[in-house]
């Protein structure tokens, strides 16, 4: 895939020489600096593979993400500590997951027993990895914008929806890594119309949420000491939407919980970053109803209707 840079030609005359001795005065020098100020990362999801560059610049980018498949997708990156490679993500971390998962849906053990089976094997190096956000839940035929800041360093991009055999996608393929390489964007942050501020209480909404296109700040204020983290996830709501269907699907240690199909049409969002970050997410909306929801399951849909 390319990375789209709108590129700003800086003319910068660097000196202007005359000479004291002569009349004849010397041509300007010019240097010609390319500096990305609006960089868009295109990424095509299908089931189940993303496309998308291997490398990328820090700095702020906008990734844009359509989903060519039929299923759910969302992306999540996580930044890996120096010493950790991809390899060392997938066979420890992913594998751990399959591990509280399987006992989970065998009957084995419960949503605690689950949980204990990630603590206890989960790699000590986990800790030092960073849960550096992405674009949340899309529909098949849906695009998502999300626009957020990466430093330099290796990531893993993964989507961990699961397909109708119980299987994450991660394991079906739609892991990547990418290095975010130091080359630097210049690109500024989006104006917001709207911020939302996530804890672990609420989802607080402040300013109106437009007919047409909004650019969504979300906070991350805050997150649970234990599971998930605070995310964000906009869905469209109609006649056909039961909200308990909706939170039950958005915990992924439901029988049925992240499985595709989903419950409802999802349009993006953002996913977990560390307290204190913030990014946003582009949605273009018609009047009606719709929710946002997280994977967090207590207080945490908040409805809203745009006219
Ligand atoms: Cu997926």
């Amino acid at each position: 895939m390319k990375i789209l840079k709108n590129i700003a030609l800086l003319a910068i005359v660097i000196t202007v020489f005359t000479s004291c001795k002569s009349d004849k005065k010397e041509q300007p020098t010019i240097e010609v600096k390319e500096v990305i100020t609006d960089n868009i990362i295109e990424v095509i999801a299908k089931d189940f593979t993303f496309t998308v560059d291997s490398v990328i610049p820090s700095g702020w980018s906008t990734f844009r993400m359509k989903n060519i498949g039929i299923m759910e997708h969302f992306f999540f990156m996580t930044k890996l500590p120096d010493t950790i490679t991809f390899d060392d993500y997938v066979n420890e971390v992913g594998a751990d997951f399959g591990k509280a998962w399987n006992a989970y849906k065998d009957g084995e053990v419960d949503k605690a027993g689950a949980y204990g089976i990630l603590g206890a094997n989960i790699p000590a190096w986990y800790s030092n990895a960073t849960l550096m956000g992405g674009i949340g839940m899309i529909s098949g035929g849906e695009t998502g914008i999300t626009t957020m800041k990466l430093t330099t360093g290796n990531y893993v991009m993964e989507c961990y929806v699961k397909a109708s055999n119980g299987q994450f996608h991660s394991e079906l393929g739609i892991i990547n890594p990418i290095t975010v390489s130091d080359e630097v964007t210049q690109m500024t942050p989006p104006e917001a119309n709207v911020e939302l501020i996530l804890t672990n209480e609420s989802i607080e909404v402040k300013g109106d949420i437009v007919a047409g296109e909004n650019i969504i700040a979300v906070h991350f204020n805050e997150h649970p000491e234990v599971g998930l983290g605070n995310d964000i996830h906009l869905i469209k709501v109609d006649e056909n939407t039961n909200m308990d269907d909706v939170t039950f699907w958005m915990d992924w240690l439901n029988i049925g919980g992240l499985t595709s199909p989903g419950p409802a049409v999802f349009l993006g969002g953002a996913h977990e970053m560390p307290v204190g970050y913030i990014d946003y997410f582009n949605c273009n909306l018609e009047a009606g109803d719709y929710a946002f929801v997280a994977e967090t399951p207590i207080g945490r849909i908040k409805t809203f209707t745009v006219k």
